[in-house]
């Protein structure tokens, strides 16, 4: 275990490295910085479920030395959020750059291409401008059962048909009779086993192998590493474990629902508790919990060796230059914290996500304290790469805060989710919407549009959202201001998800 470290602090804002790129930049003839500047690749990197539990963003626990690596040569979005915390919801709006209102994406059956059969993707205009585009690993949702009239890896999005990008999180998984899996197994796994025995390993292989052959294919390229850690079930080989001490491993902090939240608020963990060994009622025992938080750490830092594979290869082949680097998970996650397990909710561990951009034009060790929303990341990318602007994106460009990461970011951050949080036919839909210094939901019933319940969240005396202060007067002109953003968004919006068949 070791201390958080704190030392990007004083690198805060990066300024002094922009200027030095720029001043270069003057004494290049015009067309050559055109060119340079128009055509970098991009290294379009996911994780799956990883809250902001990175060494890199202070956490007190989290070994994570390639992703704090990647932060120190770019700039870590301190308050970024996705639009909804489940993952097709979330993909969908990163990779259209739409929310999920717009998409009529809120499940995990639901195509955006039910809506909008012609739109574009993110990969797809880097395709329509040129790029080699390669999708490995879990980028869109997978394909785990759910026939959604078009696959879910999205073969237009691609040059070539997309890899290791289906199947259910619990087929990754090693049997120790070394057959195929059987069926949904344990919510962890220890074994001494190579990174390739799961999909991450593998993944990582691949893209390695395949940064090769685009560096020596010369086009530019759009490379898409969608990694499936660290989601459930809790399986890496035991030296990631062994990285942790268990009885070292932190209890979850404000282990109760906020005071004064509507029960809406919360749900019952169906997905761990599908896992073998796991109750399906009730709470969990002091040893389970320590095993999944030590399982989570162990995953978090499996991923990030396998993204440290992939960057030291960009950097062994000289493309770390004129590669555009981006890093994000598709939401957080609660490990017992708020008494709630996984995703699915509305609050500050499940809509914040990590964020990292490094590359060209990127300012080295910024830190940006503005508001960003996942789906800023599409428009960001077609404008650092000098390409047209994409038709119909929802989100705005981050490029200001990327050269200088003091610059203001959004005012709002705006998430959501239904209740019941996967069905198909929901009853209630919360929306939630983050300012610098606070968190306010509204949860609707769908029907008729009745707010049935709200809550206020002061960040800057509990930023651990434990009390819901909606009622408490002295708030009462910033509930006032967020009811009137709220009843604006979702007008805008049209919250109205239509019956499946
Ligand atoms: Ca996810």
């Amino acid at each position: 275990m070791r201390t958080p470290d704190l030392s990007l602090r004083p690198r805060l804002a990066g300024r002094p490295v922009l200027l030095v790129v720029l001043t270069a930049m003057a004494w290049l003839p015009a067309p050559a910085v055109a060119a340079a500047a128009s055509r970098p690749n991009v290294l379009f990197i996911a994780a799956d479920d990883l809250r902001v539990d990175l060494g890199c963003y202070g956490s007190p626990e989290a070994l994570t030395p390639n992703l704090d690596a990647l932060a120190r040569r770019g700039v870590l979005f301190e308050r970024a959020y996705c639009q909804q915390a489940v993952c097709n919801p979330s993909r969908a709006s990163i990779l259209t750059g739409r929310r999920p209102d717009t998409l009529r994406v809120w499940d995990l059956r639901r195509h955006f291409r039910e809506t909008f059969p012609q739109l574009v993707t993110l990969p797809q205009h880097f395709k329509a401008h040129g790029y080699t585009t390669v999708g490995l690993g879990k980028l869109f949702h997978n394909q785990s059962g759910a026939k959604p009239p078009f696959p879910f890896n999205d073969p237009p999005s691609w040059s070539e048909p997309p890899a290791f990008s289906d199947g259910p999180h619990w087929a990754d998984w090693v049997e120790e009779d070394g057959g195929a899996p059987k069926g949904k197994g344990g919510a962890v796994q220890r074994l001494d086993v190579p990174d390739e025995a799961y999909l991450d390993g593998r993944i990582a292989g691949a893209a390695v192998r395949r940064l090769g052959e685009l560096a020596r294919d010369g086009n530019p390229f759009f490379l898409g590493v969608g990694f499936w850690k660290p989601h459930l079930p809790f399986n890496a080989p035991r030296r990631y474990w062994d990285l942790y001490d268990r009885a070292r491993i932190r209890p979850p902090a404000a282990a109760s629902m906020p005071k004064g939240a509507p029960a809406l608020a919360g749900h019952t963990w169906n997905e761990l508790r599908g896992y073998g060994g796991m109750p399906k009622n009730g709470p969990l025992s002091t040893e389970q919990i320590a095993e999944l938080r030590h399982g989570y750490l162990a995953c978090v830092s499996f991923l990030d060796a396998q993204v440290g594979k992939v960057l030291r290869e960009l950097a062994r082949l000289g493309l770390e230059g004129n590669t555009l680097v981006v890093f994000w998970s598709d939401h957080g996650f609660h490990l017992g914290e708020h008494d709630l397990w996984g995703k699915t909710a509305n609050y500050e561990l499940d809509t914040r996500v990590p964020l990292i951009f490094a590359g060209p034009g990127v300012a080295a060790g910024g830190r940006a304290l503005g508001l960003a929303e996942l789906l800023d990341v599409y428009p960001t990318l077609v404008e650092a790469s000098a390409l047209p602007a994409a038709a119909g994106t929802e989100g705005r460009s981050l490029l200001a805060q990327l050269r200088d990461p003091a610059a203001p970011g959004k005012r709002l951050a705006v998430s959501q989710h239904p209740r019941p949080s996967y069905g198909n036919q929901p009853t209630h839909m919360g929306y939630t919407l983050r300012s610098a210094e606070h968190r306010y939901v509204e949860w609707r019933e769908l029907a008729a549009g009745a707010i049935v319940a709200r809550e206020l969240y002061d960040h800057r005396s509990d930023p651990a959202e434990t009390v819901n202060r909606i009622d408490d007067p002295a708030l009462a002109a910033v509930v006032r201001a967020f009811a009137t953003e709220a009843a604006r968004i979702i007008a805008n919006g049209g919250a109205r998800p239509s019956p499946r068949p």
